[in-house]
C-alpha cells in the first residue's frame, strides 16, 4: 500500500499505564484484558487519511521500566510524533509525567508533536487524577490533552489521529523539514487524492 507521508509516533510512560493495549486497540480494534509486558520495544502500524492524502503510521511501543530507559531513548530522535500516557487511576503515573517529559524534549526533534493522554477512562470510579488535572499540565507544557479508554475504545482514534492532523498542518506551514527523516516524516509516492481506499492490507503488528 502506498502512502503519501509515513509519520513515526513513539509511545511513552510508566509501566501497565496501557501503551501497548492502546497500541492494540489503534491498530487491531481490539483489547487484550492480559498483555505480556512489552520488552525493549514493539511496532505497529495503520493507514489513515487526512485530507485525501494516505498516511501511513508507524507506531513504536516502549516499555516503561528504568532499565529500558535508554533503548527508549534513540527512539525519541526520529519520531514525528509521541503520545505520554498515564493511568488516571495511579497518581503516581501523573507524577512521573515531568520525567518523561524531561527525557523526551532532551532526547527528540524540537518540532516533535507530543500529546498527552490520561488513558483507564472507564475506571472512574476508581481515579485518582481529575480530568482538570491533566488538562491542565497539558496546558502549562504546550501539549495537546485526551482522556482515553484502551478497553472501551474510546478517544483511541482520536488521539492517534489528532496527532497527525497537527504533525499535517506543521508539514504544510514548512515547521517540519520533510527532507530530513529524522523529523520523523518520510515522504511516500502515492498520489494525493481522497479516492484512494484503504483495503486493509497494512494493518497489524510488526508488518511492513
Ligand atoms: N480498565 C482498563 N484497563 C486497561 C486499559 N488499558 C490497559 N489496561 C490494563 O492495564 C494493564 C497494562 O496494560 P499494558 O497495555 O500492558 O500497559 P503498558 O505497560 O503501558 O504497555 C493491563 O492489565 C491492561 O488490561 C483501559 O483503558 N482500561
Ligand atoms: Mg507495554
Amino acid at each position: 500500500m502506498s502512502y503519501s507521508y509515513l509519520f513515526k509516533y513513539i509511545i511513552i510512560g510508566d509501566t501497565g499505564v496501557g501503551k501497548s493495549c492502546l497500541l492494540l486497540q489503534f491498530t487491531d480494534k481490539r483489547f487484550q484484558p492480559v498483555h505480556d509486558l512489552t520488552i525493549g520495544v514493539e511496532f505497529g502500524a495503520r493507514m489513515i487519511n487526512i485530507e485525501g492524502k494516505q498516511i501511513k503510521l508507524q507506531i513504536w511501543d516502549t516499555a516503561g521500566q528504568e532499565s529500558f530507559r535508554s533503548i527508549t531513548r534513540s527512539y525519541y530522535r526520529g519520531a514525528a510524533g509521541a503520545l505520554l500516557v498515564y493511568d488516571i487511576t495511579r497518581r503516581e503515573t501523573f507524577h512521573h509525567l515531568t520525567n518523561w517529559l524531561e527525557d523526551a524534549r532532551r532526547h527528540s526533534n524540537s518540532t516533535m508533536t507530543i500529546m498527552l493522554i490520561g488513558n483507564k477512562s472507564d475506571l472512574d470510579a476508581r481515579r485518582a487524577v481529575t480530568y482538570e488535572e491533566g488538562e491542565k499540565f497539558a496546558k502549562q507544557h504546550d501539549l495537546i490533552f485526551l482522556e482515553t479508554s484502551a478497553k472501551n475504545d474510546e478517544n483511541v482514534e482520536e488521539a492517534f489521529i489528532k496527532t497527525a492532523r497537527i504533525i499535517n498542518d506543521k508539514i504544510q506551514r514548512g515547521i517540519i523539514d520533510v527532507s530530513n527523516e529524522m523529523n520523523g516524516v518520510k515522504v511516500g509516492n502515492a498520489p494525493s487524492t481522497a479516492a484512494v481506499v484503504d483495503l486493509d492490507g497494512n494493518k497489524g503488528r510488526g508488518c511492513c
